[in-house]
């Protein structure tokens, strides 16, 4: 199952033939520098490629209307006068003989990309695209956008392959406000999108970009804005919104397919944005939308104006999603205030939408929090517009290796760590390899089966006395082995039974009976990532809760930590958690945990109360403005 790369050079030729500041960034090459950076990387390479064609009439007005349609099938043919006069009635947007040409070849390419995707072509793809399309509404231009790719590709796929829901992940730093009005009163397509806000002073100037416009009538819910008032937002600015926002809602909304206005002007460098995440944060943002839908997810490019880091972020996503290990995350400080306060009020405006919200701590945002810096604002002086180049990443050869017994068949997409003959140090010794392999970059990851989880921790731990290891626990054990508590180990046990109170900082229990993909995303998800680790130590005991679909997902979500260096540790009664541990660790997507799985209110105000508890040793676990 691969991933499809959807291009053709033809959708660079159009371009700006007059005088104008607004437009002056968005330019051909664009496409050639972001096309050419996949190329020299090799990633395009390894992609499918898949051609463009046009859209069709019919695919047009899915969203816009005929006489939009018919007004926009008129510019080729004017003069440069009738250009301009044209481009007046919409707003920060040109056109050009040729832009109708290249716009229906942008709506094609994503239907293509969906077509590859729903067929079972590939698993996932990437469409570069220009003219861009998010802002673009059902009868106007707008922001260099003339169709709305994404909100065609996606009643395209609604009507085409009956898939009922459809979340829309715009991470580009514009709110696509096209988007929004295509579908606000669409309970079958959520529209997720941040985007610099200022309170709104910044383009599209809108009252409807606002937190609290949350789609109307039947999709009211539906649409969440996350306004950005300040400009220099950070990678844990970004991490925080996914973690305590999207991610929560997506896995309770359960969408068949996942389509991402991937916009990169929300990266470093940007003129538009002027935020600070890096391009290797949208490695992180790719991977942890890529199993959701089964896998099924298509991004499409959006804005993104400064040439370097536009080519790098295109880069990242993309090598995220032909499966290789996001670089390890950086500069993780915890959101800024600004950040916090617009996390606080979302989440309070979705509340009455959302159970993985309903309980989130209920406190009004106070104005003395608006007057808080951001901790970025002071960053974005030219100086600190430069950041590390990508580092040049190989990942492993080799993905998954096993240690289990002769008689059980070894996995689809697994290898084999021999065993010696003495049964009795066998395992040990095996796992002993299995460790060091990790530690040497020559596996990816690793999964043994066992006697005695508790024992092969401490196993692993003596065999890991340098490194920085996660022990990530599942099921009611009592025999955790004696945790090391030196920081060098950060423990947490998932079980349905009362725990232990906190031991200290690096162990962490979580009691619940129910809502576990909501506590691996806003619990789990900032404490690793906070945490760094060098290692991901995941272990299973007989007797969990936690079913097959929400453990395969735990499997991929902690891939994004450690270089993608997770070793599983399964008690022999779990046996029949070998086959899916090893099909996620060898990169297959997910199943997915249905949109039943939401949580009740007791465990929800159960992890609150947790979050709450350890926001002063985590920063990235904050949701309000006031911590
Ligand atoms: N400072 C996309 O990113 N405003 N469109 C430009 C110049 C328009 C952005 C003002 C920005 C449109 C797809
Ligand atoms: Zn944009």
């Amino acid at each position: 199952m691969g991933t499809a790369l959807v291009f053709d050079e033809e959708m660079t030729r159009y371009k700006l033939l007059w005088f104008d500041p607004a437009c002056v960034i968005e330019t051909p090459e664009r496409l050639t520098v972001s096309h050419e950076a996949l190329v020299r990387t090799g990633l395009a390479a390894r992609c499918v490629p898949t051609p463009v064609r046009e859209a069709s009439d019919d695919d047009i007005l899915l969203v816009h209307s005929k006489e939009y349609l018919e007004a926009v099938k008129k510019t080729p043919y004017m003069t440069l006068d009738d250009l301009k006069e044209f481009t007046l009635n919409y707003g920060d947007v040109y056109f050009h003989p040729n832009i109708y040409h290249c716009a229906k070849l942008a709506v094609g390419a994503a239907l293509q990309l969906v077509d590859a995707v729903m067929t079972g072509k590939v698993r996932n793809g990437m469409a570069l695209v220009r003219p861009p399309g998010h802002h673009s509404m059902r009868s106007a231009a707008s922001g260099f956008c003339v169709f709305n790719n994404v909100a065609i590709a996606a009643k395209y796929a609604q009507q085409k392959y009956a898939v009922q829901r459809v979340l829309i992940v715009d991470w580009d730093i514009h709110h696509g406000q096209g988007v929004q009005y295509a579908f606000e009163d669409d309970p079958s397509v959520l529209y997720f999108s941040w985007h610099r806000y200022e309170h709104q002073e910044f383009w599209p100037k809108l009252r409807d970009s606002d937190y609290d416009c949350v789609g109307k009538d039947k999709g009211a819910g539906f649409t969440i804005n996350v306004p950005w008032n300040k400009i220099g937002m950070q990678n844990s600015d970004y991490l925080a919104v996914f973690c305590h926002v999207l991610l929560p809602v997506a896995y309770e909304f359960c969408p068949d397919l996942v389509l991402v206005c991937a916009g990169f002007d929300s990266a470093i460098g940007d003129p538009e944005g002027e935020m600070c995440a890096t391009p290797d944060i949208f490695a992180h943002l790719t991977h942890l939308l890529m199993n959701l839908a089964g896998g099924k997810l298509c991004a499409v490019l959006e804005g993104g104006y400064n040439l370097t880091s536009l080519s790098q972020s295109v880069c990242l996503t993309v090598q995220s999603l032909l499966g290789d290990p996001p670089p390890r995350p950086t500069d993780l400080q915890g959101p800024c205030q600004s950040a916090l306060e617009s996390i606080q009020c979302v989440r309070s405006a979705h509340r009455k939408y959302w159970s993985c919200l309903q309980h989130a701590v209920q406190r009004p945002p106070s104005d003395v929090s608006t007057k808080l810096e951001a901790h970025g604002e002071a960053r974005v002086s030219k100086a600190d517009l430069v950041w590390p180049q990508p580092a040049r990443h190989l990942p492993p050869a080799l993905c998954t290796a096993a240690v289990i017994p002769e008689d059980l068949l070894c996995p689809l997409g697994c290898f084999r760590i021999p065993r010696e003959q003495d049964v009795a140090v066998s395992t040990w010794s095996s796992l002993a390899a299995l460790v060091g392999r990790l530690q040497r970059n020559e596996i990816r990851n690793g999964l043994a089966l066992v006697s005695d989880v508790s024992m092969a921790m401490a196993h692993v731990f003596g065999h890991t006395p340098k490194q920085r290891v996660l022990a990530v626990c599942v099921g009611d054990t009592e025999a955790l082995p004696g945790l090391p508590e030196d920081g060098k180990t950060l423990t947490v046990h998932f079980s349905k039974e009362a725990l232990d109170k906190p031991r200290c900082k690096y162990y962490i229990p979580v009691c619940l009976k129910k809502g576990l993909m909501q506590a691996a995303c806003s619990l789990l998800l900032p404490l690793s990532y906070q945490y760094d680790p060098d290692l991901v130590l995941l272990t299973r005991v007989p007797g969990s809760h936690m079913d097959q679909s929400e453990w395969q997902q735990l499997v991929g979500l902690l891939q994004g930590l450690a270089g993608g260096h997770v070793l599983v540790l399964i008690q022999e009664g779990e046996k029949a958690l070998v086959g899916p541990t090893a099909s996620s660790l060898s990169g297959s997507p997910a199943s997915s945990p249905g949109p039943l799985s939401a949580p009740g209110a007791e465990d929800i105000e159960a992890l609150e109360r947790l979050k709450y508890r350890l926001t002063t040793d985590w920063k990235l676990l904050q949701t309000s403005g006031e911590c």
